[in-house]
């Protein structure tokens, strides 16, 4: 069985190049045009934060953030896109300064819940059941600050609001180690597979595995990617790449290590990924050296990176891999998939 692979990304993947130490390099691009450049790209999926799709939305009534949604769905039919996910943005406010669930302050997680509740108001609106929590802040620089038992309990009392919040959704965590924080307290997707089995309803709570997260973790990403399988828990992806141990650099998928890339692919391959509906994202960034002209290559490029590593991982002799793992040869193992990439 092999993936039916669609591909989706967020409209934070293009970008005006700010950086921590400088400001922003290209012209803003507004939400509407950036929809437009999908299609062109080869998307055919859009990935949301809440305020993505409603901008300021704190200021507005529940009854207005609905609507507004409503007509943002629209734009997405009009244009025969499909709204894959919705993340709250928790991470931005104030209120949010020392974490959104795990804030010490109950009015301040209250704050997180509701807003999480919003969220789901907005994907319904844009037609998906699917919610991303990336726990950004849901961590500490210092262990002292917070206390990791309740944190955890903190972070299922968020998870069980929404789960009784809506009947339908399914909550996908992007687990990260760091970055923001020191330490978060869902840093790999272990981790977050776990967490749903505190809730009433393990079965609507799955994950989505970024390979730059799996990375900064120490960890291969396939095999984050296998083990969230095996739990039938990959429910999306965000692909791209990351060079060592740094920042989440969120390079072009394939860009550093072609080989660990290859390895994705195949992984989502050979078990079936998309045969739910499943998308392929690519939380990718462009370099901030790109001219604005030539600034959505890195999502093009991703696309197309995948689709000729897909090529080569289906084909490869399939019978010759299990022989030389009978035979216990990976040396050979490894000449022979090193020539598939080599073309040689
Ligand atoms: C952070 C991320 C985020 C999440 C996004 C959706 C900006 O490292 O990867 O991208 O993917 O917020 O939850
Ligand atoms: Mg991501």
């Amino acid at each position: 069985m092999g993936g039916t692979f669609r591909f989706s990304f967020g409209p934070w993947n293009i970008h005006e190049g700010a950086d921590p130490f400088g400001p922003q390099v290209r012209e803003s691009i507004a939400f509407n045009d950036k929809l437009k450049i999908y299609k062109e790209l080869g998307f055919d999926g859009v990935q949301f934060h809440d305020d993505d799709a409603v901008p300021e939305m704190n200021k507005l009534s529940q009854t207005q953030i609905i609507s507004e949604a409503k007509a943002v769905k629209a734009g997405l039919d009009d244009k025969g896109l499909t709204a894959e996910f919705v993340a709250p943005r928790l991470w931005e406010d104030p209120r949010t300064i020392d974490g959104g669930y795990t804030s010490n302050d109950p009015k301040l997680r209250e704050y997180a819940i509701e807003r999480s509740k919003r969220c789901i108001d907005i994907a319904k609106a844009l037609g998906t059941d699917n919610i991303v929590l990336w726990l950004a802040r849901e961590g500490t620089y210092i262990r002292e600050a917070k206390d990791s038992v309740g944190a955890v309990e903190k972070i299922v009392e968020a998870l069980q609001a929404m789960l009784d919040y809506d009947p339908d959704i399914r909550i996908m965590i992007e687990s990260k180690p760091n970055e923001p924080m020191d330490h978060t307290y869902i840093p790999t997707i272990g981790h977050a597979i776990g967490l749903g089995l505190l809730t009433t309803a393990p079965e609507r709570i799955g994950a989505l595995i970024e390979s730059a997260h799996a990375l900064l973790a120490g960890l291969d990403p396939s095999d984050e990617m296998g083990y969230a399988l095996a739990h039938k828990k990959l429910w999306s992806v965000h692909l791209n790449d990351q060079n060592g141990l740094k920042f989440d650099q969120d390079k072009t998928f394939g860009s550093v290590d072609l080989r660990r890339a290859l390895n994705q692919v195949r992984i989502l391959d050979q078990y079936g990924f998309g045969s739910n509906g499943e998308w392929v994202g690519l939380d990718v960034k462009a370099m901030r050296s790109q001219k604005a002209e030539v600034a959505c290559k890195h999502l093009a490029n991703s696309k197309n990176i995948f689709l000729k590593l897909l090529a080569v991982s289906r084909s490869l002799d399939e019978a010759k891999i299990e022989q030389l793992r009978a035979e216990r040869d990976y040396e050979e193992l490894e000449m022979y998939i090193i020539g598939a990439l080599l073309n040689k």
